[in-house]
Parts: structure tokens; C-alpha cells; sequence
């Protein structure tokens, strides 16, 4: 088994350019994820964005989070349970409204901080988007541009913490998905492992590194590049002692941005090999709020059978 792509990101501008851009493109067709070190965010900032995340942790949610256990008596279940998470999660929103000042109990610090982070998070977002259009010989700012939209991006931060779990091989701390948008950036805990990546029909965990982010693909740049990168299954297992911090940053099309395959792409495609729909993100993500669980397969087919009814319809009233 090859070892999880690590790639250090310094590398992107000196001798070993192609080598990092090499290694960007087998992760991304062959895993679907990378791990980033290098990338430009500050140790000392990670360190404070942790810190705080863990105290806000301690001080607004863990206590709600363990009276949301008793009062569904899970920690004596006997059975899988498969329609919650064994997790503690809140939402920040910054693209293309921030709705982060009202976000309650987030002592200011920590709001700015938060802020700030989402500010370099889409940064480096856009960055390795145009490393992306770069393998992919795309022109420099397509991905960014398909994602636009009228009003930019959607850009959010899931904030989660998984506490220790008593039966986690009943109740997964995330159940299995592949995600929906874009590119994903995740800063994890670098003590308490638990996410883990579905890879020739193996599960395999996402080592955690002090310092790194975890880059990996959605739906989005799976339906944009025709299937020549795809979006991977992942999960999380809590674990029996630990808490696993997690922030996960979704950089996702505005809502009314029409998804569909590179034209640049197809043309390099063989005819007759299959070709994803074309859509508006936002349908797809009502969609995708039902079937989030689920394989992605049916959600692509649901989207193109909806995308030739939209095509038969002035036909089928002539
Ligand atoms: O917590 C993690 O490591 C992953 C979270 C995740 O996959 C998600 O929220 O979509
Ligand atoms: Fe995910």
C-alpha cells in the first residue's frame, strides 16, 4: 500500500516544482485526498485557533452534548445506530454572507480569530484550485470562475469535536459520505486520530500531523473534471478516550452556479466514455441534504434525469 500523499507546499515555487505539481495530481486522481504542510498558515495561529476551539469546546457544548446522549440513552446501545452522528458540531458561515456575529457564545477572540482563519482558508482555497486548472490544463482561474456564481462562492467552517465514544463500532462519530461541494480544508487534531478514507475498498486513516491541512475533493470537481478526479467516501470513528477536534472548511459554488463538465475536458475524453450532468449547485444540495449518506451514483443520475427533462419540456408542450 502507497503511503497518504503528503505534499509540502514551499516546494510549489523551487526546484521541485514538478515534482510537488506530480505528486498534487496522482493524489487527487488516485485519492481524492492530500495532506498540506507548508502551506503559509502560521504554526502560532493554529495553535491559537485550537486552543480556542477547544475551550469553546469545554465551556458552551460539551456539557449539551453529553445530556443529548442521556436523553437518547446511547451510551447503552446494543445495535448500530445509523441515522445520528457521534458528534458536537456548530456552523460558521463567511461566503457569501458572514453570518459569524451571530453566531451566540463565541467569546470575541475567538470570532476573530475564526475570521481570520476563513480569511487564509480561502486564500489557499483559490491557490491550490488554480493547481488544480494547472494538472487538469485548464486556464489559470477556471475552477474559481465555475464556482462563482452571481454572487462568489459559498465558503463555510463545520466545527466539530467527537467525544470519547463507549460503542463506536455502533454509532460511527460520522457515517460514511463522500461531500458535496468543492474542495474541503481540514484542520484536525493532531493527537486523536478518526477519520478515515475509503480507497480500493479498504478503510484508511487520514494520519493526523501537527500543523497540516487535509485537502480533499467533493462532488463538485468530480461532475467539472467528467470523473477524472472524484470525490471519495470518508468517515469518522470516535474513539474510547479522547476528544477529536475537527474544522472542516467548504469551499463550495454560490448557490445558483451552473455545474457541469470542463468543455476543455471532453474534448480530451474518449467519445463514448459517460459525461456528468449539468446543473445548479443549489438543486444539487437539496438533493444532497436527503441523500447525504448515500453513494454519490444515484444523486448524479437523479440530476441528469432532471437536467433532459428540463431539456424535453418545451418539446414535450409543442
Ligand atoms: O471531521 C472530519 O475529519 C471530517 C468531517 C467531514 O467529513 C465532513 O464534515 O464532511
Ligand atoms: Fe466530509
Amino acid at each position: 500500500m502507497e503511503a497518504f500523499p503528503i505534499v509540502d507546499l514551499s516546494k510549489i515555487n523551487g526546484e521541485e516544482r514538478a515534482a510537488t505539481m506530480d505528486l498534487i495530481k496522482d493524489s487527487c486522481e488516485n485519492w481524492g485526498f492530500f495532506e498540506l504542510v507548508n502551506h503559509g498558515i502560521s504554526h502560532e495561529f493554529m495553535d491559537k485557533v485550537e486552543r480556542l476551539t477547544k475551550e469553546h469546546y469545554k465551556k458552551c457544548m460539551e456539557q449539551r452534548f453529553k445530556e443529548m446522549v442521556e436523553s437518547k440513552g446511547l451510551e447503552a446501545v446494543q445495535s448500530e445506530i445509523s441515522d445520528l452522528d457521534w458528534e458536537s458540531t456548530f456552523y460558521l458561515r463567511h461566503l457569501p454572507d458572514s453570518n459569524i456575529n451571530e453566531i451566540p457564545d463565541l467569546e470575541d477572540d475567538y470570532r476573530n480569530a475564526m475570521k481570520e482563519f476563513a480569511k487564509q482558508l480561502e486564500k489557499l482555497a483559490e491557490q491550490l484550485l488554480d493547481l488544480l486548472c494547472e494538472n487538469l490544463g485548464l486556464e489559470k482561474g477556471y475552477l474559481k470562475k465555475a464556482f462563482y456564481g452571481s454572487r462568489g462562492p459559498t465558503f463555510g467552517t463545520k466545527v466539530s469535536n467527537y467525544p470519547p465514544c463507549p460503542k463506536p463500532d455502533l454509532i460511527k462519530g460520522l457515517r460514511a459520505h463522500t461531500d458535496a461541494g468543492g474542495l474541503i480544508l481540514l484542520f484536525q487534531d493532531d493527537k486523536v486520530s478518526g477519520l478515515q478514507l475509503l480507497k480500493d475498498g479498504q478503510w484508511i486513516d487520514v494520519p493526523p500531523m501537527k500543523h497540516s491541512i487535509v485537502i480533499n475533493l467533493g462532488d463538485q470537481l468530480e461532475v467539472i473534471t467528467n470523473g477524472k478526479y472524484k470525490s471519495v467516501m470518508h468517515r469518522v470513528i470516535a474513539q474510547t478516550d479522547g476528544t477529536r477536534m475537527s474544522i472542516a472548511s467548504f469551499y463550495n459554488p454560490g448557490g445558483d452556479a451552473v455545474i457541469y463538465p470542463a468543455p476543455a475536458l471532453l474534448k480530451k475524453e474518449a467519445e463514448t466514455k459517460e459525461i456528468y450532468p449539468k446543473f445548479v449547485f443549489e438543486d444539487y444540495m437539496k438533493l444532497y441534504a436527503g441523500l447525504k449518506f448515500q453513494a454519490k451514483e444515484p444523486r448524479f443520475e437523479a440530476m441528469k434525469s432532471i437536467e433532459s427533462t428540463a431539456k424535453l419540456g418545451p418539446i414535450a408542450t409543442v
